[in-house]
Formats: structure tokens, sequence, C-alpha cells
């Protein structure tokens, strides 16, 4: 099939790349000049693990083709960014753009599929309005469906595969056409439903785990009243056959679970109040996580502290910053007038004046390192090299870092939701 992906970010660009590699003619559309020529270039504008390879591949193979301007194909695949605003509300204007960009190169007999997390009733509210332009009759001459992306960043290319998916049709002839075309790849099974439903069960998914986040930070805040260390009361309590606590950190970050819960609180802010209420525990975590280490650092008698942040990634082993805790942390530091430094070997643009691409430059003279990101790097860090601090304290706000290494290399360890501090 002919196939053109729209949005060639981490899930538009993994996603056009396997249907390339799948025997597709795949072309597709970014309206970033920059990111269409390095992908021409068999360049990467994001870090995906084996995504080099794949691209190369499919480039080399011909398969892949990059501009910013659609062409005519038989399937539509829109992967553009589905954001919240300042107030919190969906911005659903690129969605409704890419949609009305493809408009003049519809035919009869297409299929166009939304892969962006939306707010139920997008398909139906934004998308189709667009589509109708076409002249096209919908659900006969043109077919439409969602069919959500489910990855998880840094394993894509695995999850693509094995994941099931949920293909939500706006008619039966539409979801039996979303799923042959999945067909070529994905080894999970394909649940067909309708496209409000498929769009409603995606938002829960993630605000399934923004909630169970809130509710691990809020143990972790207890927990570190009560003397007790909460990385091993959840780790207990999940040996429960039916028990499954999430992990608490410095916050929620990430274009996605940070985000879709406030779909709901949209739609209904009646009753999606314990959503609401997860979504405001976890913005929390960033102030709770400074504080912290204020209070620490102060009941050491520490005047002036310089803290040397690791990790600015959302998370692990990634090079993305968006929501990242992180950021609100630092923010967090200054409105303490504390003195920073910001590192993270993923990231590889200075986005922070406080961030530095040296690590020694960041540690120097630090009064604590505060590890933000369990990146594999900083699980790796041999503490016995760290002889340019100031003090040998570390904070770890994600359980990450062997403590007895540490503890052994004459450091104090701090871990957020452990009062044995
Ligand atoms: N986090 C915690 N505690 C946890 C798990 C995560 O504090 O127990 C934090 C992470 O540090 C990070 C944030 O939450 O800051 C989100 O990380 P994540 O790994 O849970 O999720 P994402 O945003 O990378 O990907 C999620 C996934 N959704 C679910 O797991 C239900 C992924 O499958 C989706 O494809 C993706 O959202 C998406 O695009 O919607």
């Amino acid at each position: 099939k002919s196939i053109c992906v729209v949005g060639l970010g981490y899930i538009g660009l993994p996603t056009a790349v396997m249907f390339a590699n799948h025997g597709h003619k795949v072309h597709g559309v970014d309206i970033n000049e920059k990111a269409v020529k390095m992908i021409r270039n068999k360049e990467l504008h994001i870090e995906e693990h084996g995504l080099e390879e794949r691209l190369q591949l499919a480039v080399d193979a011909g398969s892949l083709t990059a501009d910013t301007e659609p062409v005519e194909a038989d399937v539509f695949i829109i992967a553009v960014p589905s954001p919240i605003k300042e107030d919190k509300t969906a911005e659903l204007e690129y969605v409704r753009q890419a949609t009305a960009n493809v408009v003049p190169y519809l035919k009869k007999g297409n299929l166009v599929i939304l892969e962006s997390t939306v707010p139920p009733k997008t398909v139906e509210n934004v998308m189709i309005p667009e589509l109708v332009k076409s002249g096209l009759e919908i659900g006969t001459e043109l077919f439409v469906s969602h069919s959500p992306e489910r990855v998880i960043p840094g394993k894509v290319f695995r999850e693509l595969v094995s994941n099931d998916r949920i293909i939500g049709g706006i008619n039966e002839e539409s979801s039996r056409m979303t799923t042959e075309l999945y067909q070529s790849f994905v080894e999970g099974t394909m649940h067909e439903t309708d496209a409000t439903t498929a769009e409603l069960v995606k938002v829960m998914e993630n605000t399934y785990r923004d909630v169970n986040i809130a509710f691990a930070n809020e143990l972790a805040m207890i927990a570190q009243n009560i003397g007790v260390n909460i990385w091993e009361a959840i780790k207990l309590a999940n040996y429960h056959p039916r028990v499954n606590i999430h992990t608490p950190g410095p916050g929620v970050g990430g274009h996605c679970i940070a985000v879709d819960p406030w779909f709901l609180v949209e739609l209904d802010p009646e009753k999606a109040k314990m959503i609401h209420l997860a979504r405001r525990t976890n913005d929390g975590m960033p102030s709770y996580t400074a504080q912290l280490t204020a209070d620490i650092l102060a009941a050491k008698g520490i005047k002036e502290p310089k803290i040397a942040v690791l990790g600015l990634a959302f998370k692990g082993n990634i090079d993305d910053m968006r929501e990242s805790p992180s950021v609100e942390v630092v923010n967090q530091f200054r409105v303490r007038n504390m003195n920073i430094t910001a590192y993270d070997p993923h990231i590889k643009e200075n986005n922070l004046p406080e961030q530095t691409q040296n690590f020694e430059q960041a540690t120097n003279e630090a009064s604590a390192l505060v590890i933000l990101t369990e990146h594999k790097a900083f699980k790796e860090i041999d503490p016995t090299t760290l002889t340019n601090l100031a003090n040998k304290i570390v904070i770890d706000a994600k359980n990450s870092i062997d403590r007895a290494k540490w503890e052994q290399a004459g450091f104090d360890v701090y871990v957020l939701g452990d009062s044995k501090n």
C-alpha cells in the first residue's frame, strides 16, 4: 500500500519506518523542514533505540521519502502533537490542521487513521468536519479510524510489534481496513471498537497511571513522616496478586501521562474529581523534592549550597524533556534562591541557563547531587571518582543508585520517600 504519515516525531517516524520496512511505500510529512532534511539524509532528529538502522534501511531501499507536503496515497496516518494549552484545555489545532492538509489529496477508497491521543469525540467533532470537505462520502467512500499509539519511548520498536492495539473505526469497514494494515507488523491482538470508545480507552490508560503514581507519591510523603522506606513497602505490597502500586518520584512528565488526564477534567469537571486531584498531587512533587533538598541541606548547616541537578529528561535513558518535572524542580530551586547546575548526558542542547554538557563542571564544588532521572549513566557513576565535590551528599528522587556503594564511598544518601535518611 502507499501510506502518507503526517507528523514525523516520536510516534510518526518509527511508525513510518516500520511500514516502510514491511512492504509499503511510505511518504512522511512534517512541517519542520530541518527534520525532513535530516530524515532524507538518514539522520535522526529524535533519539530512539533501533531507529537509526531502521531509518537507513528504509531510505536506502527507497521505501521511505520525506517532505513538508503530503502526496496522494491509499492510507493517511496522522501522528501530530495534541498538547494542552496554558489553561489545561486540549490544543487540537495540530490535529485539525493535519487533517485539513491531507484533504486535497484524498481519493475514493482512502483510509484516514488518527494515532495521536485525543479527547473523546475528536474524530467526530474535529476530524470529520474537515474530511467532509473532500466531497467524499464518509464511511462508504472515505474510511476513518482512531488507532491510538501505545508505545513507550525507549522501547518503541519492541512495543510497536508486540502490543495489542485498539482499533476504533467510525464504522466496521473502517476498523477492518485499519486492522488489515497494522497486521503488516503488529503481532499483538487487534481489538476493534468504535472511534469514541478507542479515544476514551487511550486516555483512560494514561490516566490510570497518573492516578496510581499520585497515590504512590502520597504514600511516599506519608512514609517519609513515619520512618518507613516507601520503596520497600511498595515492593512488599505488590507481592499481593491484585496490587500494583506504581513508583513515586519528583513528578510526572512526558507528553502523555501529565497531559491526557486533563482531557477528562475538561470533558466533565464535575465528575473527574480524583483525576484532577491526582494531577495536582503529581504537579506538586517538584516543589516537594526541592523543599526536601533544602531541608536536608539546612539540617546539615550548609550555607548557600550549590546543587548539581542530575537528569533533565522526563524519564530514564531518553532525550525527551517535554513536561519534564526536572525543569520545575530547577525552577523551585531558583525560587528558593539556591545555586544550581544541571546535567543530562541525553540532552545535547542547553535548554536551561544552568545546564552544562560537562559532568565535571556540573558537579564541581557541589554541596549535593540531586538525581531526578533514572538514567543508566547515573547508576554507573563510580562514587569514589567524585573528588571535586564540596560535600558528599546525594539525594536520589528515583531510588535509582546503589545505596551501599555510595555509602561505602563516604556519601550521605537520601532517598525520596525513605525517612531512614
Ligand atoms: N512515572 C512515575 N512513576 C511510575 C511510572 C512513571 O513517577 O511508576 C513517571 C516517569 O518518571 C515519567 C512519567 O511518569 O516522568 C511518565 O512515564 P511513563 O514511562 O509512565 O510513560 P510515558 O509518558 O513515557 O508513556 C505513556 C505510556 N502509557 C502507559 O503506560 C499507560 C505509553 O504506553 C503510551 O504510549 C504513552 O504514554 C503515550 O504516548 O500516551
